[in-house]
């Protein structure tokens, strides 16, 4: 008997170390120390024992029950203990980085822009980006022959309906629904059908203006944009008007900026020639007034338009226009 007892406290020791999770945990329970386990066999077995050997072979087998026992709680305070160590919580790692939204470069200068025509009276204005030839040409005075009106310019949806190529023909809903005076700025999405590079992209964005009203001149039209230049890019810069052509006003001006990067002395940027186009412009054409049921011999009207893009681009010194609309966080975060 004291040798069964030798052996069973020898395996029980062997076995205890091959108990690595809760299920070995419980198999060694079973095997040693449950109602018909070996050490409950053993206590049976007591009962044919001699009398004479009952009180050395009743403790021999005491103790050993209390052996394993103590194999089996040591290894299970071991188990608890591990899993808790893997479930705590190390409070000196630095927390995780919270992503806080910037605002788009697209939209701040948009903002921007919008503030200060809306600071000087204007309202703003939008329409539909699927539009009718008609309130996208032929009411701002494209000949049926202009270019422009080339499938290889313009996304065409039907005969007639295309995708806007421009914002002014919201200008056009805007006078076809209420009579002057009319002071509004319509900023929105317009397509383009270009190839797509660093410089150009399919969609873009812009921001236009118009006001008509008795008696409106080519002055107002210069000291409104030029007070918008100096309060979007800086008090103390050049400036120049240049001629140029529109279908949809005339005289028309192209207004240009000393080129901020090199300071006029002629770059990359501004190919050279040390100025910036910013601005397009001009006087509504009476034609255009006609189409819209106003009489131009009572009313005049001035009209502009720009590129946010564009203007975004020189702003923050960015290269390639596809960088807007690819949604990249580590080009987002920097705005
Ligand atoms: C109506 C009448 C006239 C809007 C104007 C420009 C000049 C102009 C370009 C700037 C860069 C387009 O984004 S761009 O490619 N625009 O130069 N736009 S005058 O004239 C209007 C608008 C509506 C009824």
């Amino acid at each position: 008997m004291h040798a069964q007892i030798e052996d069973l406290r020898q395996r029980a020791s062997a076995d205890i170390g091959g108990v690595r999770d809760a299920a070995s945990l419980e198999q060694f329970r079973i095997t040693y120390l449950a109602r018909k386990g070996a050490i409950a066999l053993l206590f049976e077995a007591l009962k044919s024992v001699p009398a004479s050997e009952k009180p050395s072979v009743g403790k021999a087998l005491n103790e050993l029950r209390q052996q394993v026992q103590s194999l089996y709680d040591a290894r299970r305070e071991k188990l608890s203990t591990a899993g808790a160590a893997k479930r705590h919580i190390d409070t000196s790692l630095p927390p995780r980085r919270r992503w806080v939204g910037s605002q788009h470069p697209l939209t701040k200068t948009l903002d921007e822009i919008k503030s200060i025509f809306i600071a000087m009276g204007f309202a703003v204005a939008d329409g539909p980006e699927i539009e009718d030839d008609y309130h996208n040409f032929g009411a701002l005075n494209f000949p049926p022959d202009h270019p422009a009106r080339d499938t290889q310019d313009t996304f065409f949806l039907g005969p007639t309906t295309l995708l806007r190529t421009h914002t002014s023909p919201v200008q056009i809903r805007v006078m076809e629904s209420m009579p002057p005076p009319i002071r509004s700025i319509m900023p929105g999405r317009v397509y383009r059908n270009e190839a797509i590079n660093a410089r150009s992209y399919c969609m873009f964005h812009q921001i236009e203006g118009l006001c008509v009203d008795r008696g409106v001149t080519f002055s107002e039209l210069k000291g409104t944009l030029i007070a918008f230049i100096k309060q979007f890019y800086g008090p103390n810069l050049q400036y120049r008007f240049r001629p140029t052509f529109f279908p949809f006003t005339e005289p028309s001006a192209d207004i240009y900026i000393t080129c901020f990067l090199c300071r006029g002395k002629g770059c990359r940027v501004c190919k050279q020639s040390g100025w910036l186009e910013i601005l397009g412009c001009g006087m509504v054409d009476p034609n255009v007034f006609r189409a819209v049921g106003y009489e131009p011999e009572k009313y005049t009207g001035y009209a502009f338009g720009m590129g946010i893009e564009r203007i975004a681009l020189l702003r923050y010194g960015i290269d390639d226009i596809r960088l807007f609309f690819e949604n990249d966080v580590r080009f987002l975060e920097q705005f």
